[in-house]
């Protein structure tokens, strides 16, 4: 038995569960080898035993299997020759997940470790993250196991024109609109535009999202993920009686996510105390500077460490898992997939932590929400917490589609209406199905139904 819940099952639930483990070994027999991906599917499945249960025609029409078979992949070859005059190769992804709400919407990865594993279950769980904004927008993901790291921006420009020069033929405003995702800011969006404009002989806005101020990029684009993050925390404390203002908050990573999130917490009264990148983690009882993090990191890509040469109140530790050690009342992952395991929950759990907001995608394995949700721990789930970045993206569409451009105040204050009833949504779908309380559950049904009944509606297709 796989699929499991905590509760004691009626006969229709058991019936549910009978139908959900088929389909779900199915998907491990089918996708072997893709373990973030199963995680992935395993989550979601586990929230969706009661609505099943309630709304047969979900069964009756086979919906899960449908919703866990992509649409569509696409993997290609991504040649391109370095400084050096020697040719490199990389391996490109686009899945095209699900078309039920519009055309596919989704970011691009860099990272010397994405696979197909790894875009399936970003993938995935975008379909629910973009259902759950209310805007019209598809699911899908992206990117390529290349590592920018290292690399000199003529060799960046090449790998993001070779990368495009495929990719132009799968994408559209109207089939698939690809923006970014770590690795993947706007300077790659903005060679991949350029070229994409050069294979089609055609300026189209609204074929990537995140692009510069200069061509039809979004005001407050690029602080949404982060700003949304901390828009969602603070419904999530409201909620439950407390407040922002005057806690201690600790956020892993310090790229695009990390940085927004970091800033509208200090705005909002909060301590930052530690962030991190992949080689380890700085912490500051005083307080960290956000300015210095964005001058490190959106700069130069220069490494966190270099933080305390002007901060010698702070501390840097080598190894990046270490900053779950640091007590803090609110933790917010936002790095990478993974990042918070049991014993790094449980440590969090040990020192007090009173909230966890998800700003990266999946940063908690399975094991580590146990922990939060044995502990009361108020728990956001990642498809709810950061969907404001794919949020404004959407409202980046809608500007390119007028041929006009909304003010900061005005995207921001749509990205707070959306957070807020993101969160509410949430809230009531949980308590709908018997699960108050829990977000996860909230997040999933609420994500799910929209998406299913679309489906049906549309027919077998
Ligand atoms: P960036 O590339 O801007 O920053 C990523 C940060 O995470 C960096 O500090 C990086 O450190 C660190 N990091 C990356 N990989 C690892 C790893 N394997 N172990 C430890 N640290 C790592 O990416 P984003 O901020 O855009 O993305 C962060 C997370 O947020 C991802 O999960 C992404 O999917 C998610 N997200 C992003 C959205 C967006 O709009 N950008 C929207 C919604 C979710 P280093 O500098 O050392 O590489
Ligand atoms: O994970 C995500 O939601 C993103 N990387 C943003 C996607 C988007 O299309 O803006």
């Amino acid at each position: 038995m796989t699929i499991t819940k905590e509760m004691k099952m009626t006969s229709k639930e058991e019936k549910v569960q009978k139908y959900m483990n088929k389909v779900y070994e199915k998907v491990i027999e089918r996708n072997p080898n893709e373990k973030e991906f199963h995680q992935s599917v395993k989550d979601v499945f586990q929230s969706l035993i009661p609505i099943l249960a309630k709304k047969p025609e979900y069964m009756e029409k086979n919906i899960l299997e449908q919703l866990v078979e992509p649409e569509r992949v696409i993997t290609f070859r991504v040649p391109w020759v370095d400084d050096q005059g020697k040719v490199q190769v990389n391996r490109g992804f686009r899945v095209q997940f699900n078309s039920a709400l519009g055309p596919y919407k989704g970011g691009l990865r860099f990272h010397p470790s994405v696979n197909l594993s790894i875009v399936k279950f970003l993938a995935l769980q975008q379909i629910f993250k973009n259902s759950l904004t209310g805007q019209p927008i598809g699911g899908g993901k992206g990117g390529a196991d290349f590592d920018p790291k290292g690399k000199s921006d003529n060799e960046i420009m090449r790998f993001c024109q070779s990368f495009m020069t495929e990719l132009s033929k799968h994408i559209g405003p109207d089939v698939d609109i690809p923006a970014g995702d770590i690795g993947v800011g706007a300077r790659e969006i903005g060679y991949m535009f350029g070229q994409y404009k050069k294979i089609r002989g055609s300026f189209q806005a609204g074929v990537l999202t995140g692009k510069g101020l200069n061509y039809g990029g979004s005001l407050a684009r690029k602080e949404a993920t982060g700003y949304g993050t901390v828009y969602f925390l603070q419904e999530m404390l409201k909620g439950n009686g407390m407040t922002l203002n005057g806690s201690t908050v600790v956020i892993s990573g310090s790229g695009n996510v990390s940085i927004y999130a970091m800033e509208k917490a200090i705005e909002l009264g909060a301590k930052v105390i530690a962030c991190s990148d992949s080689d380890g983690y700085i912490f500051d009882y005083n307080g960290i500077d956000v300015e210095t993090v964005k001058r490190l990191k959106e700069g130069n890509g220069d490494r966190i460490r270099y933080y305390v040469r002007e901060h010698p109140s702070a501390t840097y530790v080598e190894g990046c898992t270490g900053i779950w050690s640091v007590p803090c009342g609110v933790a917010l992952p936002c790095a990478t997939q993974n990042e918070i395991d049991e014993t790094a929950a449980k440590q969090l759990v040990e020192n007090g932590v009173k909230a966890v907001a998800e700003g990266a995608n999946m940063p908690s394995t399975a094991e580590a929400i146990e922990v939060f949700m044995k502990s009361d721990v108020l728990f956001g789930p990642a498809k709810a917490v950061n969907a404001g970045g794919v949020a404004a993206s959407s409202l980046e569409m809608a500007q390119n589609s007028m041929r006009m451009s909304w003010s900061f105040d005005e995207v921001d204050a749509q990205l707070q209406e959306i957070m807020k009833s993101i969160y509410q949504n949430c809230v009531e779908a949980a308590k709908e199905y018997g699960q108050e309380g829990n977000l996860i559950a909230g997040a999933n049904i609420a994500g799910f139904q929209k998406v299913a009944d679309a489906m049906i509606e549309q027919g077998v297709i």
